[in-house]
């Protein structure tokens, strides 16, 4: 059995917390990450039969029944997972019946999976459902994305508009826009479906007043389109209270989204 400590999905998730920490988006335990495994190469690290522990999930996941997760432990700071993370850091099963994770290692002092678990599964199960080789669900509170809450309107395509106007990139790298969720309570079951209703449509989720779910294929993929979204916030929120003289016009948002060939969603531009 190879070491653990050493497994790349492992040493992925402590650079990762880490540079989103000095970003300064996961101040003390704000911020969840679940990256859906790869069954062989978790074999090579552990006895995936092998159960420390069972959790209840408190909903059911049939569709990920048997999928093996590295998720982020509740109420642990991302600063840590670095230094420790069989601590901060759990890799569970997801039993038959859809409920249960069984903890293969990880969250060694008694811990279990972040609380936000209900809308990293949905989601998960959400993307799937549109893309199946999505794996990862995260979700940060990223300082110029959630500023921009309070003073833009928490409108879908009024949000993403403003977004695609900021950076030329913007609607290249997220086309398919961001959905837009009201304040509502973290931690629930409730939020957790109506994350995963947006993840249908889109790949970027912003809880109002709260931070930003993101779901893609590899860690830095899904980092990458926070990342894109956050800087084209810090923009607006470094103009917005200027006069604006130039601004990247619809047909030019237009020609980008034809010329890089990507499908984007016609209906958030003023064409
Ligand atoms: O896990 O970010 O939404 C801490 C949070 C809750
Ligand atoms: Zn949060």
């Amino acid at each position: 059995m190879k070491d653990i400590l050493k497994a790349p999905f492992v040493e992925e998730m402590k650079k990762m917390t880490a540079n989103m920490y000095r970003l300064g988006w996961d101040e003390r335990n704000g911020g969840n990450i679940s990256w859906m495994l790869n069954e062989d190469e978790v074999a090579e690290y552990l006895d995936i039969h092998s159960i420390i522990r069972t959790i209840p999930i408190g909903f059911e996941a049939k569709a990920l029944a048997g999928k093996i997760f590295i998720v982020t432990g509740t109420g642990k700071y991302f600063k840590n997972v670095m230094d420790d993370p069989e601590t901060n850091l759990g890799i569970f099963k997801i039993a038959d019946d859809g409920c249960t994770a069984e903890l293969l290692w990880g969250y060694k002092d008694g811990g279990k999976f972040t609380s936000e678990l209900p809308a990293h599964l949905m989601s998960h199960m959400a993307r799937l459902s549109v893309d199946l080789d999505n794996r990862v669900v995260m979700h940060t509170h990223p300082t110029y994305t959630l500023a921009m809450n309070y003073v833009h309107e928490l409108d879908e395509k009024k949000f993403t508009h403003t977004l695609w106007e900021m950076c030329t990139e913007c609607i290249v790298v997220f086309p398919d826009g961001v959905g837009v969720l009201p304040w509502m309570l973290c931690g629930t079951n409730s939020i957790g479906e109506a994350t995963a209703e947006k993840m249908k449509e889109f790949r970027l989720v912003i809880w109002g007043m709260h931070g930003i779910y993101g779901a893609g294929k590899t860690l830095d993929e899904t980092f990458g389109l926070i990342e894109t979204v956050e800087k084209a916030a810090q923009i607006y929120m470094l103009t917005a209270h200027l006069p604006r003289i130039n601004t990247i016009k619809d047909s030019e948002m237009k020609e980008l989204a034809e010329y890089f060939g990507v499908n984007y969603r016609k209906d958030f531009l003023n064409l």
